[in-house]
């Protein structure tokens, strides 16, 4: 079995650096991590990539090709399709290592999760290539501060979680960056309760919430009653944080299960080295 997160989000919410906190931590705790970068337009990372999209399609290449002129987010998709068409090379790149464990830093255009058929592709040659996936899927705490903003974020996530079908993680990043009061409010937001949500949007006299109240209240209950939405604080600056994030991702691919178990041999006490009377 091979294991693999894919790391997915909006651009900006810090799915590269997770990448290389994770690897960093993986290390730390004698664990190897790689990294590829799915991302074509990718201008910095902290890590060094096993495999890179770039090596083979950049985003630049699709841009200022004079016959397909693409923009920057039709030359996005074109170079994810690019990569699909070419799944030799990354087949023949990923290698086959047997219980390797690869984090995916994934572009951060949304609709490549939310409704174009690219990643769910890619997902399909990823299981077929004996991958254990799991989404992990970013958003920037600042955004979420508000009632409003976090029924979006939430959105968002249930979208991805439905088109790619896999099992899920929502993180909460840059919690460093938040002051205390934002802190507080975020609390209450990370087991989803609508109807703080609710009381939130309210006292926020919103016309939208003025307007479709209704509309709100239904979206909140169905979080709630299929309980699907669920976010992670993470505090790159916070080593416990990270440890829990990568145990629950752990948890969820079942890495680790089908390791030999550890036994260790020990000698059974000497009565003779009994010095206690
Ligand atoms: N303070 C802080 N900054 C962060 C964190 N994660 C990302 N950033 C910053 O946010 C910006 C975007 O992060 P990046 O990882 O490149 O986002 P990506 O586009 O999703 O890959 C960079 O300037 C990062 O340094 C975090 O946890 N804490
Ligand atoms: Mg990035």
């Amino acid at each position: 079995m091979r294991y693999a997160q894919l790391v997915v989000g909006p651009a900006g919410s810090g799915k590269s650096t997770y990448c290389s906190t994770i690897v960093k931590h993986a290390s730390d705790a004698k664990r190897i991590v790689e990294v590829v970068n799915l991302d074509p337009a990718a201008e910095h990372f902290d890590y060094e990539p096993l495999v890179d999209i770039r090596e083979l399609i950049h985003l630049d290449d699709a841009m200022e090709d004079d016959e397909l002129q693409f923009g920057p987010n039709g030359g996005l998709v074109f170079c994810v399709e690019t990569l699909l068409e070419n799944c030799d090379w990354l087949e023949e790149q990923l290698g086959d290592v047997d219980d390797d464990y690869l984090l995916f830093d994934c572009p951060g255009q949304i609709e490549l999760y939310t409704h174009l058929p690219v990643m769910r592709k890619l997902v399909d040659l990823l299981q077929k290539w004996n991958f254990r996936i799991c989404v992990v899927f970013m958003v920037d705490s600042q955004f979420m501060i508000d009632g409003a903003k976090f029924l979006s974020g939430t959105m968002a996530a249930l979208s991805v979680m439905v088109n790619l079908e896999l099992p899920h993680v929502n993180i909460l990043t840059k919690m460093d960056l938040l002051s205390k009061s934002a802190r507080r409010q975020i609390d209450d937001y990370l087991d989803p309760d609508p109807h703080v949500l609710l009381a939130d949007m309210r006292n926020a006299k919103s016309k939208w919430h003025e307007k479709y109240a209704k509309l709100t209240e239904a979206i909140g209950e169905v979080i709630e009653n299929f309980s699907l939405v669920r976010f992670y604080p993470l505090n790159i600056k916070d080593e416990e944080s990270v440890e829990n994030i990568m145990l629950t991702i752990d948890n969820i691919i079942q890495y680790g299960e089908d390791a030999d178990v550890n036994v260790r041999d020990f000698d059974e006490p000497d009565p003779e080295d009994d010095n206690c009377d």
